[in-house]
């Protein structure tokens, strides 16, 4: 079934470990299978890229860069224009790869496709606004500005969640910015990532101006590719979203050189559920934000403490929502049960669950029945007493905890009693709250009767705590992909007194 998409990217015989955007090149290290987790089947095989070619790949995008800088931020953003329509134009067979290879359900598929298409548009109206400020000076005849330049070569690292977003966010504020990319997939996603830059070569060479290796990808393991990437002084920005342990050997790699990075990392998001909320549709966004992409998202409502007062009934219509949550056929229309992303994410979610049964944890599981395969999990929710302590880690997958709370002072104090800080909502009708948990909350995003995932493109999206560093898309994320530059312009006719010096003027 899956024959038709491979074949439409390529894939089936020829999967390209390292491309510059034009020319697409098999690797030349060791090889590596693509299985479906929906059925196990394999999709492809192919060999991973040797150090060497990492290493050419980033001598490309270096030399892209010094040509892409020159072309005026207007004409780069009609390039985003190209990609946008491009994009749109695979839509479909985009979101079915990305269905076969990690099993996301195919709506949610196509609703990330359609994110990469929006960023692309919102990345092509950044350029009026590349620019800084102006200062009045204290000197008369003196200008003060801000000027900003493209950074250099811009190495992308992306999990496997999200396969294509992650790296649309990265690379078209980049490329709008005048730098240009280099890609390194996720190891469970390396199929989407090749299928994106066959469409970015067909956005590419629709223009004259557009240089090789102004967009590339490499996909190899850690020893031959990502490290000696994240490494390489040719990346003044690295920019990485996976696990916190991953961003902080990250961090301290391109630390050491005096690089950049954006650190897109865990997350262990809260919900405030108040007595003032809408329960009918305060129920159906909480259980939506914990359950889309089987809960494998750092912003995936995690951790839900709703007011004692309703808490019962919270407790049981949820348990109602979870006996339907439709499972199988992740291909149809509708919110779906998808399997994990393979059986080792599987196995260590079930060791999660095995951890809070033998804590003695009160656990739900839903009445559903799983397809065959080792990646498919049973869906939990955790029922924790009012007096439990805030579950310190994330566990990636269809987990959601439920505790009651007494007091909207410890509810918040709950809120923030963990380690991470990416996303965290209230579901309330009552501005006092509302502005109470605003004030509060320690995370990068803070949502109100809405889903706690990330924000629409024009806002910034990026956590603080162990969820990360910096921000991607929208706000002045922009700044990030750019060097400040100050600048001082001296009209004055008499600089300064003379000291006493003598220049020896005429
Ligand atoms: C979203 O929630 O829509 O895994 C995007 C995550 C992030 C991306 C979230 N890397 O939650």
């Amino acid at each position: 079934m899956s024959e038709t998409v491979l074949n439409t990217f390529n894939l089936a015989t020829n999967a390209a470990a390292i491309s510059d955007g034009f020319t697409f090149s098999k690797g030349a290290a060791s090889e590596t299978t693509c299985t479906s987790p929906l059925d196990g089947a394999v999709l492809t095989k192919f060999n991973m890229a040797s150090e060497q070619q990492s290493q050419e790949i980033t001598e490309k995008a270096q030399a892209a860069f010094e040509k892409w800088k020159l072309i005026p931020a207007k004409k780069r953003a009609s390039l985003l224009d190209t990609i946008a329509k491009e994009i749109a134009a695979a839509k479909d067979d985009l979101a079915l790869l990305m269905t076969y290879e990690m099993g996301k359900p195919l709506w949610e598929a196509k609703a990330e496709v359609q994110n990469c298409i929006d960023t692309a548009h919102y990345a092509a109206t950044l350029w009026p606004n590349l620019g800084g400020q102006n200062y009045p000076s204290g000197r008369d005849n003196v200008e003060l500005y801000d000027k900003y330049h493209p950074l250099g070569p811009v190495l992308v690292i992306t999990a496997f969640n999200f396969p294509y977003a992650l790296w649309a966010w990265n690379a078209f504020v980049a490329i709008a910015c005048g730098n240009s990319v280099v890609w390194k997939p996720a190891p469970q996603t390396p199929l989407c990532a090749i299928a994106m830059m066959e469409i970015m070569h067909k956005a590419m060479k629709q223009h004259d101006d557009v240089p090789e290796g102004l967009m590339c990808h490499v996909i190899g393991d850690n020893d031959n590719v990502a490290i000696p990437l994240v490494n390489n002084n040719a990346y003044p920005l690295v920019s990485a979203t996976g696990s916190t342990k991953m961003g902080m050997a990250v961090s301290k790699s391109v630390g050491a050189r005096l690089g950049r990075t954006i650190l897109e990392l865990g997350g262990n998001a809260a919900g405030v559920f108040t007595p003032s909320a809408d329960i009918d549709q305060a129920l159906r966004i909480a259980y939506f934000s914990a359950t889309l992409n089987s809960g494998q998202r750092c912003t995936a409502l995690r951790r839900l403490m709703v007011h004692e007062s309703i808490a019962d009934e919270v407790i049981d219509r949820l348990k109602t929502a979870y006996n339907s949550w439709p499972v199988g056929d992740v291909m149809k229309d509708g919110h779906r049960l998808s399997s994990l992303v393979d059986d080792t994410a599987a196995g260590l979610f079930n060791k999660d669950i095995d951890a809070l049964e033998k804590d003695g944890v009160k656990l739900f599981r839903p009445n559903i029945k799983l397809p065959k395969g080792d990646a498919w999990v049973h869906p939990y929710m955790a029922i924790l007493d009012k007096d439990a302590p805030q579950p310190a880690e994330e566990t990636f997958g269809p987990l959601l905890y439920v505790q009651p709370y007494s007091t909207f002072e410890e509810v918040l104090e709950k809120t923030n009693a963990v380690d991470y800080g990416l996303s965290n909502g209230i579901f309330s009708n009552d501005l006092k709250e509302i502005q109470g948990f605003l004030n509060v909350a320690e995370s990068g995003c803070a949502m109100v009767n809405d889903n706690t995932g990330g924000p629409e493109v024009m806002l910034a999206f990026g956590g603080v705590k162990n969820s990360g560093l910096g921000s991607e898309k929208g706000g002045d994320s922009w700044k990030q992909y750019m060097r400040r530059q100050s600048v001082m312009m001296n009209h004055q006719k008499v600089v300064m007194g003379d000291l006493g010096i003598k220049f020896g003027d005429k």
